[in-house]
């Protein structure tokens, strides 16, 4: 079987900080799962690093103002930052655009170049003429064909989640410049996945039926699609030069570079640390296991597209597993770089100091495992308030303190066991084994859940049992509950290692327990009597209130300041509606258009849209319901006003007010509704025409 692991986890494109959905979706469950594996001395390279190629990064730079190589140096070292504080423990964090990498990607690329296995195909691509650019998916913008908001992406409607050819989007234009766009011939190389389809469908729906069912699921319906060549060059001048002849301008495609990111990070790996022998080991022997931690968005590109190029090369082994998360979202809200909407790791740092391990819990407890899900910051208080502190900080601080006031900080002898104080050892045999099943099958939830499980019998144990009360009695029994207790603070110290390691690295030291030995696990006699603990302080501290509400008050701000922002987009894409069919002037005679003037203008009581205007017609007054409320959020200003209605329209009652005729108003190209009137005061009653 597998002598070694070789992890890798989704490079992050270098054009923004790290946010708690990528924590939830790949890097936490990817370290916990590495550090059980070194905890069980199995042989493993955890690789990471930043994808500084690719269109994200050069679209942050014109933003920003400044070079794509000073946007990917700020990132990349802001995110190596954030990993390290987060104690997610890489063995390397590469990048890709480093002189190991680009060589490492131009010769595999020259490979498959020389042996014929890659296509030339000649297509149509959006052109910029201004510019004088080919612009790719994430440089187009326009309206989403699906829920019509503006500025959807050519790849992704960030605002209903669809999935988007450029081609779909109306009105599309440069991203960067707003200018509209023409098409234009180019011409790429491909990886002709097409002809890889039968061995894809054998090696992944036959031999690989244990992938997550999320995993399998969507690799299954891409192969029923049925593959296409796929293009592995683009017209860019940020990324790796496409090393042929007559191939100026062209670069490689980002998703053609980035996983070979991860044989370019190991190479780099070994050159810096010979304890990890020659990088060749970890890539092309068969007794390596590979897994890739990634992101749901990243499926097709680690299950089918690498491992093709991966066959195609011909030299390296496959991915044995591909744990793929779902999505968190956060309040309800997709996560988003572009829309702020996020929970910024380097952030949260600062609001929770030193609180590493309570993220790493939480977002652990609620992983996105199975479907997608919520990260509340109510949630978060309770799980740390609830769980962390009540019960596990609880259990630990009330064991130690306990010991230290009645056995001066050693632990006592175990003697005459109870059936309960046995029932309480017992829950130790099975930790190991269910933890270590649950791990090795990629259930970091309810591994968690496991451990924390036990720190729930322990708290249960000593409420019940009450030693403070017995010591006034019975020391002897305060001695031996406590000594059950210390062995479970000790399992805890063991079992919550790779899920949260600065905890179990502060209770190691409460314990005095130096090394952290898996094997142990599951022991009764992890602290032997008369050991003397160290010093104790609390291992979790409570969240109040107030915390938790700057949280909010945060999160709504940017939710204002997207609103504004993305009527500033909508303004920046308007184009007039094209002209309707042809009419006649009989048919617009029909229509009695009057001035009137507005007597009276308020609220319509539970309706967020309707404005009630009682009119001066010129012949008396009329009611007019409009639904005009949100443009006119200070609607007495309308009062004393002439405006433009339609006369002869069927009264119709709304919201139980029969409305006689319909307010004319134009809509803004923000949204917004303006209400018409003629240009000079004219007699109440006139007509239109
Ligand atoms: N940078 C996309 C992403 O961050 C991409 C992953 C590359 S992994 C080789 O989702
Ligand atoms: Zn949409």
């Amino acid at each position: 079987m597998f002598k070694r692991s070789l992890v890798t986890t989704a490079l992050p494109y270098a054009n923004g900080p790290i946010h708690i959905g990528h924590l939830a979706g790949v890097y936490i469950p990817a370290d916990i799962y590495v550090r059980y594996l070194r905890l069980k001395h199995v042989p493993v390279a955890f690789i990471g690093g930043s994808d500084e190629h690719g269109v994200p990064v050069t679209i942050r730079a014109k933003q920003e103002g400044i070079t794509v190589q000073e946007v990917v140096d700020r990132y990349h070292e802001l995110i190596q930052k954030s990993f390290e504080e987060f104690g997610i423990s890489f063995d390397v964090y590469g990048r890709t655009t480093s002189a190991t990498h680009h060589k490492t990607a131009s010769d595999f690329f020259r490979k498959l170049y020389d042996e014929n296995k890659l296509i030339v195909q000649e297509t149509e691509q959006f052109f910029d003429e201004q510019t004088q650019e080919f612009l790719t998916d994430r440089n187009i913008k326009g309206e989403c064909p699906r829920c019509h908001s503006q500025g959807a992406y050519g790849d992704q409607c960030e605002k209903c989640g669809a999935t988007l050819s450029p081609e779909e989007l109306i009105n599309p234009y440069n991203a960067n410049t707003g200018n509209p766009l023409t098409k234009k011939r180019t011409s790429h190389w491909y990886l002709p996945l097409d002809a890889y389809q039968p061995w894809l469908e054998e090696w992944i729906l036959q031999d690989h039926k244990e992938w997550r069912p999320n995993v399998y699921g969507q690799c299954k319906s891409w192969l029923d699609t049925g593959l296409k060549p796929r293009a592995v060059t683009r017209d860019l001048s940020w990324g790796i030069p496409v090393p042929v002849e007559n191939a100026e301008g062209k670069v490689l495609y980002v998703w053609f570079d980035a996983p070979i990111g991860y044989i370019s990070n190991t190479k780099d790996l070994c050159e810096q640390n010979p304890a990890f022998g020659k990088w060749e080991t970890w890539w092309q022997d068969e007794e390596t296991r590979l897994i890739h931690f990634i992101g749901k968005d990243n499926i097709v590109f680690h299950c089918i597209v690498f491992p093709t190029m991966l066959k195609a090369h011909g030299k390296f082994i496959l991915p044995d597993n591909v744990p793929s998360n779902e999505f968190l979202n956060l309040e309800g809200d997709k996560l988003s770089t572009s829309r702020n909407w996020a929970v910024w790791l380097h952030e949260y740092l600062v609001d929770f100091p030193n609180k590493q391990d309570v993220l790493r819990y939480v977002l652990t407890a609620n992983a996105p495992e199975t479907k997608d899900n919520d990260f509340t910051w109510s949630d978060f208080q309770a799980r740390n308030n609830n769980e962390l502190v009540a019960v596990y900080g609880n259990f630990v601080n009330r064991t130690l303190v306990l010991t230290n006031k009645y056995f001066d900080g050693k632990v006592p002898p175990l003697k005459n066991l109870t059936e309960t104080d046995k029932q309480v050892l017992e829950s130790l045999n099975e930790i190991k084994t269910s933890v270590e099943a649950l791990l090795d099958d990629f259930h970091f939830r309810d591994a968690q859940k496991v451990a924390m499980n036990l720190a729930r019998v322990g708290n249960k144990y000593l409420t019940e049992t009450e030693p403070w009360q017995l010591a006034k009695t019975d020391m002897e029994r305060v001695g031996t509950i406590l000594h059950v207790c210390l062995q479970l603070v000790a399992n805890l110290a063991i079992v919550f290692e790779p899920f949260l390691p600065f905890s179990s690295e502060k209770l190691r030291k409460m314990i005095n327990l130096s090394a952290c030995e898996w094997d142990d696990l599951g022991k009764q006699d992890i602290l032997q009597v008369g050991h003397s603990l160290g010093k104790v302080a609390l291992l979790f501290d409570k969240i109040e209130d107030a915390e938790i509400a700057k949280q909010l008050n945060r999160l709504e701000e940017i939710k204002q300041a997207n609103i504004v922002q993305q009527e500033q987009e909508a303004l920046k894409s308007w184009q007039p509606q094209p002209i309707k069919a042809p009419t006649d002037i009989e048919t617009f005679d029909k229509i009695d258009i009057r001035v009137g003037k507005v007597l009276k203008c308020e609220k319509v009581p539970k309706s967020e849209k309707l404005l009630r205007f009682t009119i001066d017609d010129g012949v008396s007054e009329r009611t007019i319901l409009s639904g005009i409320a949100q443009s006119y959020p200070n609607c007495e200003v309308l009062v004393g006003k002439q405006i433009l209605f339609v006369a002869n329209f069927p009264p119709r009652k709304m919201m139980g007010i029969e409305s006689n005729g319909m307010i004319l108003s134009v809509c803004d190209a923000d949204g917004r509704l303006v209400v018409t009137t003629a240009s000079e005061e004219v007699k109440n009653g006139t007509t239109v025409g």
